[in-house]
């Protein structure tokens, strides 16, 4: 196998950005290194899971009551530390914390970003070898440099991000992070131990053939939900159907397939979820950040997910993601649904 050796590595390819940009004072790009780093230790973990007793819970319940998986545990601290150890990282919000995290040292105090991540999305499915990630958004703090981060630092809506991004723990492991300038991806290179440059400047089809819902709700979605999966399996030749049905269950597999191949992901609200399963914060708002800058779309139905002014760390909401064109199509089947 030849491996062409100019592909530039994240740290390569975030320096670079700091050439082109010489206003940039590199906190950014130290950053996106650091959540690199954790990434590849993670990564190590993740592939041995099923070999080593690091599997299964770790007989705990995170604050969604949840059973934490001792993988959990081995990426929140993996992350959390090379953020806390960094200089770019004032403090962290964690599906994991019930509350943020300030790191309230001298140097941190100094930092410009907080980071709020899913340290391991999709952990129900270790035991069964499917893909899993981490998801993250960079916002930079409101609160006084110097001073410990406060609640509003965190409580941002999505439009502020500057960056985010996922790792998928897949067939390979790859690092994906939007930054306004462009969403880019990084496959892990096991014989250089790097992330390279695989992906530049991905762009989201404007239109796919892959719908994306758990069908076991379908009888506990409102209405125009059920019109519009009933629309997805009916579509004949002449409109471009029907729709492939594509589910993992695991959110950054699936929106990292949707994101590459066109497609929509729906998480509705349902009888007994009213506000939808997934999480703003660190969820939602990283995915509709990235999916936005490569020319997709995102909503809660109604709303653009990025406007939403968050209220709570851990606040769920129903989520629509994907392809512009089959997000547009979409809305015309939900009551309420703002047009693009
Ligand atoms: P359901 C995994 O538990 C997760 O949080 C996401 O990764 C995934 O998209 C979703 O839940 C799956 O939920 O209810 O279809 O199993």
């Amino acid at each position: 196998m030849i491996v062409n050796r100019q592909i530039r590595t994240l740290d390569e390819f975030t320096i670079q950005q700091l050439r082109d940009f010489p206003n940039a004072t590199g906190e950014l790009s130290s950053l996106l290194r650091d959540i690199g780093l954790a990434a590849k230790r993670v990564n190590v973990e993740v592939s041995k899971a099923g070999l080593v007793d690091i599997l299964g819970d770790a007989n705990l319940v995170n604050v969604q009551g949840e059973d934490v998986k001792k993988l959990d545990i081995y990426a929140n601290t993996q992350l959390m530390g090379v953020l806390k150890h960094g200089i770019s990282c004032a403090g962290i919000a964690s599906e994991e914390f019930d509350d943020f995290i300030a790191f309230n040292d001298p140097v941190s105090n100094q930092s410009k970003y907080v980071v709020l991540f899913d340290p391991l999305d999709g952990s129900s499915n270790i035991d069964a070898n499917v893909s899993i990630g981490t998801i993250f958004g960079v916002y930079r703090r409101v609160s006084e440099k110097g001073s410990p981060v406060t609640r509003e630092d965190f409580l941002q809506p999505g439009i502020r991000q500057v960056a985010a991004g996922y790792i998928v723990y897949g067939s390979s492991t790859m690092l994906v992070y939007a930054t306004r300038r462009g969403v880019n991806g990084f496959t892990l290179d096991p014989s250089i131990g790097e992330f390279s440059l695989s992906h530049p400047d991905i762009k989201c089809p404007p239109h796919g053939r892959i719908y994306s819902v758990n069908h076991g709700n379908f009888h506990r979605f409102e209405r125009g939900v059920q019109q519009y999966i009933d629309h997805c399996q009916r579509k004949d030749e002449t409109n471009g159907g029907p729709y492939t049905q594509r589910y993992i269950g695991s959110l950054v597999s699936d929106l990292h397939r949707n994101l590459i191949k066109g497609g929509i992901f729906l998480y509705p609200v349902t009888t007994d979820m009213p506000g939808g399963k997934l999480r703003l914060m660190y969820e939602c708002n990283p995915f509709a950040f990235i999916l936005e800058v490569a020319g997709g779309r995102a909503t809660d139905g109604k709303r653009r997910i990025l406007d939403i002014q968050p209220t709570g760390l851990h606040q769920r909401e129903p989520f629509f993601i994907g392809s512009r064109g089959m997000m547009d199509e979409l809305d015309s089947f939900l009551d309420g649904a703002v047009p693009a």
